[in-house]
């Protein structure tokens, strides 16, 4: 194995691995993952070679949302564990060589933190101005259908707004009206975020995942968003995405969490809707805001006319054209986030692969995605080949942005609950968050109790005791995949430059660096395909997801790379 390589700034040639904890492993057998069942795996993420765990929310939380909604930013709930479980957790990856970043959510709290709690006391309240609070809407009586003093729709179904009986007031939700939206206006909710943050860096964590951080500025205005023909309620996110101190508040941030720290820590933030441009001015190392972010072009290209929930067919050209630009746009400032999969969206071999070639089109995908230039992220199951999830009723199901949709469908839309269930088997969230497959046993040996949603069928052959050490599995292949970019200089730096671009199947792509060129090449369909002329797969193999590769073909979801001279 060739030498390790490093890299300023470190996370230039990381992988990060996301952990969603309440489906990673159970320790205690109460049928939730834990922060003790995650301290039993860390030889595994150490063996599979991740540089860095990114650890979805285990602070205190009612869970309306799965931990997206925290009442106490300082303490880990009970059904994770302990303050002390996760200062384990964090040594235990640290003398493994592997740092952790945690999900800072702070666009919203839960409506049962203090803070809210004191917010919804009265009008009068020192922290009223800590959330969004507005009377109805001129001439309209509180409460009533239309009162809205926007007509902003939430992202889980329904009105931004909720009444608020008890103060005569709505207050600003755009998640679940269990998530009310925080004042970034208000000097002080800033210094209360910036003095958690830095708390959490003092117990030695390497870095903030930052939940829809592009959110926190809104246009103090609140002006009502268009209506979309056969919609009920106006898109506010011209309003909210971006707003007009985004940039102001990110460089303060900056300044006042990791500004003067000796460490360098990575910040990565979750922006819906973020464009190019956008992109290049919060990751430009210059402007002091963040280190990358996560843009959502390319998992919406199966998103039809009604959105996620009327899912079309992939386009491949378009994905391509889609990753190209993001390239492009990001080779000379700024530095990209390459994912497939996390906590929100289906499993990528399910939605862009092929189960009838499971093994060959889980590694083209993670192949075309891993040796672009960026850092790469993996998602808990995808290195195993986890799928979609046979869901056959709304029972099954848990997570509350798919339950509000189904119900809002069915109940107000009149649409036929088979059809709408066939939409959330495609693109439920849930199908993200069964527990993990570590092996065949009951339960996939994520848990001894009963857990809180079902494991997938399929954990009998596709789980991680059948993988490990066997060459030829989906997990060995990521680690080849991973090693590849700890000791190759070209995966990290080397110039990208599509290739085919128009070819309805090849992804195919160079990396080029001063000595050496790398020709990635992958067939994403299930036909056998000519290699495009200008993609010349002559050179030193250094990676391949079939044993015998041919030299002018690519088989079904066939994938290789070859390294040139220059
Ligand atoms: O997600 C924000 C976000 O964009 C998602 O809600 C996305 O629109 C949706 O899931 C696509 O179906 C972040 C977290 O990742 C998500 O888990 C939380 O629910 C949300 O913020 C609110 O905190």
């Amino acid at each position: 194995m060739s030498e390790r390589l490093s890299h300023d700034p470190w996370w230039r040639d990381s992988v990060v691995y996301q952990v969603y904890p309440r489906s990673f492993a159970d320790s205690d057998g109460d049928g939730v993952g834990d922060l003790r069942g995650i301290v039993g795996q860390v030889d595994y993420l150490s063996d599979l070679g991740v540089d860095v765990v990114w650890l979805s929310p285990v602070y205190a939380s009612p869970h309306d949302d799965n931990g997206y909604d925290i009442s106490d930013y300082y303490s880990v709930d009970p059904a994770f564990g302990t303050l002390d479980d996760l200062d384990d957790l964090v040594s235990a990856l640290h003398e493994r060589g592997i740092r952790i970043v945690m999900d800072l959510v702070v666009n919203h709290t839960s409506d049962e933190h203090p803070w809210f709690v004191e917010s919804a006391a009265g009008p009068d309240s020192p922290k009223r101005d800590w959330y969004w609070w507005r009377p109805a809407r001129a001439g309209a009586v509180g409460g009533q259908p239309g009162a809205e003093p926007t007509n902003w729709g939430s992202f889980f179904s329904g009105s931004a707004w909720q009444w608020h009986e008890p103060t005569g007031e709505y207050y600003l939700h755009l998640f679940s009206r269990k998530q009310p939206d925080l004042n970034w206006e208000n000097p002080e909710v800033r210094e209360a975020i910036y003095a958690m943050m830095r708390w959490w860096l003092d117990r030695g964590i390497d870095g903030f995942r930052m939940d829809v951080i592009n959110f926190i500025s809104k246009d103090p205005a609140l002006p009502d968003g268009v209506v979309a023909p056969g919609q009920r309620w106006g898109d506010g996110s011209p309003h909210y995405m971006s707003g007009p101190r985004i940039h102001e508040f990110l460089q303060e941030m900056r300044r006042e969490v990791f500004a003067g720290r000796d460490s360098t820590y990575l910040t990565i933030g979750e922006m819906p809707g973020v464009t190019i441009e956008q992109a290049r001015l919060f990751t430009d190392p210059a402007r002091g805001e963040l280190d990358m972010v996560f843009q959502f072009e390319h998992v919406a290209l199966d998103h039809g006319a009604e959105g996620k929930w009327s899912p079309r067919e992939l386009d491949v050209v378009e994905l391509k054209t889609s990753l190209a630009r993001w390239q492009e746009g990001l080779a000379d400032t700024g530095w990209n986030s390459l994912y497939w999969s996390n906590h929100d969206q289906p499993r990528v071999l399910s939605r862009f692969g092929d189960p009838d070639h499971w093994y060959a089109s889980a590694t083209a995908l993670a192949t075309v995605l891993h040796l672009q230039r960026g850092t790469p992220f993996i998602y808990q199951g995808e290195e195993l080949g986890m799928t979609n999830v046979p869901f056959d009723s709304i029972e099954q199901f848990r997570d509350i942005e798919t339950l509000n949709y189904f119900h809002e469908a069915v109940e107000e839309h009149g649409l036929a609950a088979a059809s709408v269930l066939d939409a959330l088997r495609r693109a439920s969230r849930d199908n993200a968050r069964t527990p993990v497959h570590w092996t065949s046993d009951a339960h996939a040996g994520f848990t001894t109790g009963e857990p809180w949603i079902a494991v997938h069928p399929n954990h009998d052959r596709i789980n991680a005791s059948a993988q490990r050490g066997r060459s030829g599995s989906v997990y060995e292949y990521y680690r080849a995949l991973i090693a590849l970019r700890h000791t190759n200089a070209v995966v990290v730096d080397g110039t990208f430059r599509m290739l085919a671009p128009e070819h309805p199947a090849v992804f195919a792509f160079t990396r080029t660096g001063d000595a050496e060129r790398l020709v990635i090449a992958a067939n994403l369909s299930a036909q056998s395909v000519e290699l495009p002329a200008d993609v010349d797969l002559r050179g030193t193999v250094l990676l391949t997801n079939y044993a015998d590769p041919a030299r002018a073909r690519l088989r079904p979801w066939e994938a290789r790379v070859v390294s040139q001279p220059t």
